[in-house]
């Protein structure tokens, strides 16, 4: 009898410890609708990257070296979102599902164009980070909604530098020297610092 009770006791402490493990990893691991959101926005970077180097390039056959210098850090920028997610997803031991990449657009009628574009895809990429918000709430997933933090206030920064440069081209209008000069100064952007430091590996 004695026995049997110290079986007893060993094995619902087994029990006992088993299922606080269970409620502490279901608490810690992505859900499988979070995992799945948290990939398609990582693609979605991965795009934006994409799409930024097919403008710098465009840039390039216009003889922009200014405006291509400048979209190719928006190229860089956007990598360090994604990676910044990748990373997210592998810490909270989700699966990383990288998936094939859609031909960007590649031509476009005048940089005022190539900066409208631009500004449409950071709307719909933000509305995908607010869509992603709402479900880590909906999920009482607060690790994750607390990493999206940086990237809503990351997407208002996006919009507003995106319409900026629409005003700036928008006021140039058809003045070739106008396009000169900005040219000349868009050859200064450098990665932001509060960027660099969201890359996890530093090697951006
Ligand atoms: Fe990642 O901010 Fe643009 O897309």
């Amino acid at each position: 009898m004695l026995n049997f009770l110290i079986f007893w006791f060993f094995f619902s402490i087994f029990v006992l410890l088993v299922t606080i493990f269970m409620i502490f990893m279901e608490m810690y691991m992505l859900s499988e609708n979070i995992e799945k959101a948290l990939n398609d926005q990582l693609n979605r970077e991965f795009f934006s990257s994409y799409y930024y180097l097919s403008m710098a390039a465009y840039f390039l056959s216009q003889n922009l070296k200014g405006f291509s210098h400048w979209m190719r850090i928006q190229a860089q920028e956007e990598t360090i979102h994604a990676l910044k997610i990748y990373d997210f997803i592998d810490d909270r031991d989700g699966e990383i599902d990288l998936n094939a990449m859609d031909t960007p657009p590649k031509a476009w009628d005048t940089p005022l164009d190539v900066f409208q574009d631009a500004l449409k895809h950071e709307q719909k990429i933000s509305n995908h980070i607010y869509e992603l918000a709402d479900l880590s709430l909906q999920e009482k997933d607060h690790a994750t909604n607390t990493f999206l933090q940086w990237f809503i206030a990351e997407q208002v920064e996006e919009e507003a530098t995106a319409k900026e440069m629409i005003d700036t081209l928008k006021l140039i209008g058809n003045d070739g020297s106008g396009l000169f000069l900005l040219d000349r100064d868009l050859v200064q952007r450098t990665l932001l610092a509060s960027e660099a430091d969201a890359d996890p590996a530093g090697d951006m």
